[in-house]
């Protein structure tokens, strides 16, 4: 098929920006006292920055979806707000955005701002917004972080989403997206896969209204294929097929019925858009681009789905781990001194070239004089180094 083929046989592709958990204000502090955290800080702006730019000017997004935790705290102080704010009306002036508070908001967004903004579109309730371009009606279902009891709640939560219909526009929509803030059963971090749980979504819960889920809260970018076979019919009206490679599903027409209707929802987490935690030191960072196309049948037309998850560069992490009474200290000196060379011979940012956390049980050693010529070394090459009692991590882990 030549490039003037597809131009006559498809409408308009649309296309749209999936990213979350920008975590704005994290590390970052209006009044720094550590420069090197603030230059961290610094990141969670400059990343989305680039990924607005990139894909309003160049790539042409249609609309953009966040998935929540915009802001790393619940109250951010003004500066931050400010800062985000307007990253987000600039964007705002050139496509509409669609937003949900996650965890880190506690359900609602400081946005005295923008909340009068016509092309900022907020979830503050369960609700839905019609997007429509080329006469292709989009659906986009949300609703706020559910703090409690998720599972049982997230059938009657997506009705009331799918019935509150603010943007009201004549005709059934022709695709469905739902966008939210929740773990879904089958997610994924590093070393943990969660399961059961009351805040663990099934997603035989998720009605197969929806072709697409996009959420926010697991940091990790990952696409749950929920164990679809090649094509799916099980059920009379449901037909699917993906192409996990090329990142293409394809939603089938089905003789007298909607195409449009009951598919099995391909669920997504475009993970957080710059490293939050050490958790996540071994994860790719990015956002995910989603087009949508459609080609005509006889009297129908398919629907396809174009998922490509775009990596942005992230900051680098090390993770060291030292038992001082089976290793020396000064082995521990020559290891990080070496991590910190290769940081800092990688790294492209002269004013930050990694992170690296070190973990020990005893830390009356952070007196000593050698390891206060480690930090001044770390400092030296832009490393932003942190020495921690190994419970302080067990500590953090506990109040997740
Ligand atoms: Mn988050």
């Amino acid at each position: 098929m030549n490039a003037s083929m597809v131009d006559r046989n498809s409408r308009g592709a649309i296309k749209f920006l999936f990213l979350s958990d920008t975590h704005f204000g994290v590390h970052y502090a209006v009044k720094p006292r550590n420069k090197l955290r603030f230059e961290y800080g610094k990141r969670f702006f400059s990343n989305v920055e680039r990924i607005f730019h990139h894909l309003i000017e160049e790539d042409n997004v249609d609309f953009i979806l966040h998935g929540g935790d915009f802001f790393n705290r619940s109250k951010p102080p003004p500066d931050i707000v400010k800062k985000s704010t307007d990253l987000l009306l600039w964007a705002a002036k050139r496509v509409p955005i669609y937003l949900i508070p996650g965890n880190h908001e506690r359900g609602k967004l400081p946005f005295g701002l923008v909340k009068f903004y016509d092309n900022i579109h907020v979830f503050s309730n369960p609700s839905s917004f019609i997007f429509e371009k080329d006469e292709i009606k989009i659906k986009i279902c949300g609703f706020p972080y559910i703090r409690h009891n998720a599972r049982k709640k997230i059938k009657s939560v997506i009705k009331s989403a799918w019935k509150n219909e603010i943007t009201n526009l004549p005709g059934r929509s022709h695709y469905n997206i739902l966008l939210m803030h929740q773990l879904i059963q089958g997610s994924r971090v590093e070393h943990y896969t969660f399961n059961r749980g009351h805040n663990v979504i099934q997603s035989k819960d998720i009605p197969p209204l929806f072709h697409m889920v996009a959420t926010g809260h697991v940091h990790r970018y990952q696409i749950l294929y929920g164990n679809y076979p090649k094509m799916i019919s099980s059920h009379k009206h449901r037909r699917i097929k993906q192409d996990i490679v090329a990142g293409r599903w394809t939603f089938y027409s089905v003789k007298g019925e909607n195409p449009f209707y009951y598919t099995n929802p391909i669920l997504c987490y475009s993970g957080s858009s710059e490293r939050v935690s050490l958790m996540e030191r071994n994860e790719d960072k990015g956002y995910l681009l989603g087009t949508l196309t459609t080609t005509p049948m006889k009297k129908k037309y398919n629907l396809n789905l174009d998922l490509k998850f775009n990596t942005i560069p992230s900051v680098e992490m090390k993770y060291v781990k030292w038992d001082l009474k089976l290793q020396p200290l000064n082995d521990l000196i020559t290891e990080v001194r070496k991590i910190i060379d290769e940081l800092n011979q990688k790294s492209t940012d002269p004013s930050l070239s990694g992170v690296i956390s070190i973990r020990i049980e005893d830390t009356s050693i952070l007196e000593s004089n050698s390891i206060s010529q480690l930090v001044e070394y770390a400092k030296k090459n832009s490393v932003l180094l942190s020495i921690r009692p190994i419970s302080y991590q067990r500590n953090r882990e506990r109040k997740r």
